[in-house]
């Protein structure tokens, strides 16, 4: 009977037993049996009756059972390889590499396996940063071992190399880059965004970074370089750019939100909450943005009579369209009432309030008690909003 190497080779000591078997030119000489981790084929009574330590690979030659990779790797190289190479039999050599096999398997798998465990069992979807760091020092030892060495124990590869060159690989956690969205919260369109992403429950996924529009940091280069349109808020997501809050709450949920609540995917639904980020992008913001513009230009310190109406004419037919509804586009909430909350809720700054029109006084007392965090985010973003519109018509 060949040796049987029982393996799923998205295991990285597994990776390091099956390079061994390749290295030592074994391949024929080795069986390899897949036990699926996913299927938790290693946890049936016949597999765990062999190997207690229910886990891969684990090697099985004539009666002979092993259950650790290092041990494995050592193993096939003093039974079968042609010769000592990859696992020299003189003492001091052979210590060397028994070094970076312990090395490996008590430092590396064990720093990586407290960092993968947790997520196994999803009893977290997140790496503390402790943990990276532990095996960051472990990367540091590693290098300060490796100064001026071609390879761990001397002038040749062995299966020192072979074992930790897979837990490193395996061990290097590439950041995954948290959505960043670039905020002022005075603005309507910021507020709408930062009410999706606490109203989604995606704080802790989104990071938000303060571009003061009043410092002007929207204009500076590296920002425009990004975002031609220089405005917040805008997202940035792995090389991924959007500037404009319609399009960044309809993607943050798109993307992230565990469910579509918000922004159904069903095709009916989903034209009727676009049809109101439009109704708040080309009426409400553009009316208000018509008013305030001049007033941050300094060309003004009053608003026009006609702009203001041209508001409340918004109003109106916003009030009409909540007539005997609840929310904007159905029986619950979703971006479309957030985006046109904010906007409708700073126009009253400048165009006077809304409180003649019922439907809407009742929405958006709905809204002030429904949204998460509307008192926070979209009353005093509005708040600060407001303080600088009286510094600017004074
Ligand atoms: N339609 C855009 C409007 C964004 C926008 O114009 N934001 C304003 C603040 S409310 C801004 O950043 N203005 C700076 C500028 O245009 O230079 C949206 O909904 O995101």
């Amino acid at each position: 009977m060949a040796p049987i190497v029982y393996q799923d080779l998205l295991s990285p000591p597994v990776q390091a037993v099956t390079l061994t078997v390749r290295a030592a030119g074994l391949d024929s000489k080795v069986q390899f049996k897949t036990v699926s981790l996913a299927a938790g084929e290693h946890l049936k009574p016949e597999y765990v009756k062999k190997f207690p330590m229910h886990a891969v690979p684990a090697l099985e030659d004539d009666g002979f059972y092993l259950w650790d990779s290092h041990a494995i790797c050592a193993y096939i190289i003093s039974a079968y390889a042609k010769d000592d190479k990859l696992y020299p039999k003189d003492p001091k050599k052979k210590a060397l590499v028994d070094q970076f096999l312990h090395f490996s398997n008590s430092i590396l798998y064990i720093r990586l396996r407290d960092i993968t465990e947790p997520l196994w069992k999803q009893l977290t979807n997140t790496i503390p940063e402790e943990k990276k760091e532990r095996v960051h020092e472990a990367f540091k030892s590693l290098d300060t071992m490796l100064e001026g060495k071609k390879w761990l124990t001397g002038d040749s590869m062995t299966i020192a190399d072979i074992c930790v060159v897979c837990e490193v690989n395996a061990a290097e956690i590439h950041p995954v880059m948290a959505p960043i969205v670039y905020q002022d919260l005075l603005s309507p369109p910021v507020q709408a965004v930062a009410l999706t992403v606490r109203a989604a429950g995606l704080d802790s996924k989104v990071q938000f970074q303060n571009v003061s529009l009043a410092a002007g940091d929207h204009l500076k280069p590296e920002f425009v370089k990004k975002f031609p349109m220089h405005a917040v808020p805008a997202l940035e997501d792995d090389g991924f750019y959007l500037w404009d809050s319609h399009a960044i709450c309809a993607y943050i949920i798109s993307a992230y939100a565990k469910d579509d609540k918000l922004y159904p995917k069903d095709p009916k639904k989903k034209a009727l909450v676009d049809q109101f980020l439009h109704f708040s992008n080309s009426i409400l913001y553009t009316r208000l943005r018509d008013m305030s513009e001049p007033m941050w230009k300094g060309l003004t310190k009053t608003v026009p009579e006609e702009k203001k109406e041209k508001v409340h004419e918004a109003f109106k037919s916003l009030d009409t369209m909540l007539e005997g509804k609840q929310w904007l586009t159905g029986d619950s909430l979703t971006i479309a009432d957030i985006c046109v909350v904010c906007e409708a809720n700073a126009a009253q700054n400048l165009a006077g309030d809304f409180s003649k029109y019922k439907n809407i006084s009742a929405w958006f007392k709905r809204c002030q008690t429904t949204i998460p965090a509307f008192e926070e985010i979209a009353i005093a973003g509005n708040n600060q909003y407001k303080a600088i519109l009286a510094k600017l018509m004074a």
